[in-house]
């Protein structure tokens, strides 16, 4: 019953522990923030990412002056990619992240909570279901997101 409901509800988004996270040891935290939730998790990659794969990630920043810093930190360093799944991920998902400015950032949110700069705010999430879709087929191949619910799924959803 559940389960079926699940399914018709179901969204995803793509979630990016950045260099800064990876390097303060912050990949379990914060995955743990999205398991907690009750989010499911539906891809994960380490990714070293290339020149290219960042500047297309960040395209509509291209012309921003923070552009050329923003593509050297995100290659500067191993990223966790991610997607996760649920019901309205994608808008629960930047609550859960937090402001973009860590230092305006609500303390309780992933920036919020260990962040004290916008150039190192440790995550990203996509903003629309829509950049999830183009982020998530950026980022992953088809095969290597698994279809699959938790047996806890209808304890998280009527
Ligand atoms: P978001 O990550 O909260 O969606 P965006 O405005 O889309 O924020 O900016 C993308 C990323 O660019 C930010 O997460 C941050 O890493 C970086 N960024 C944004 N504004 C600045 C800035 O003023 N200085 C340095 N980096 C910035
Ligand atoms: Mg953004």
């Amino acid at each position: 019953m559940g389960v079926v409901i699940y399914t018709k509800i179901m969204e995803r988004t793509f979630i990016a522990i950045k260099p800064d996270g990876v390097q303060r040891g912050l990949v379990g935290e914060i995955i743990r923030r999205f398991e907690n939730k009750g989010f499911v998790l539906l891809g994960l990659k380490m990714v070293n990412v290339s020149k290219e794969l960042a500047e297309e990630h960040y395209s509509v920043h291209r012309e921003r002056p923070f552009f050329p810093g923003l593509v050297k930190f995100i290659t500067s360093g191993p990223v966790v990619a991610m997607v996760w799944g649920g019901e309205g991920v994608v808008a629960a998902a930047r609550k859960i992240i937090g402001a973009t400015n860590p230092l305006t950032a609500e303390p309780g949110t992933i920036r919020g909570d260990y962040g004290a700069n916008i150039g190192r705010n440790l995550i990203h999430g996509s903003d629309a279901i829509e950049t999830a879709q183009r982020e998530i087929s950026l980022w992953f191949k088809e095969e290597e997101l698994i279809d699959w619910q938790p047996a806890l799924t209808p304890w998280v959803y009527e």
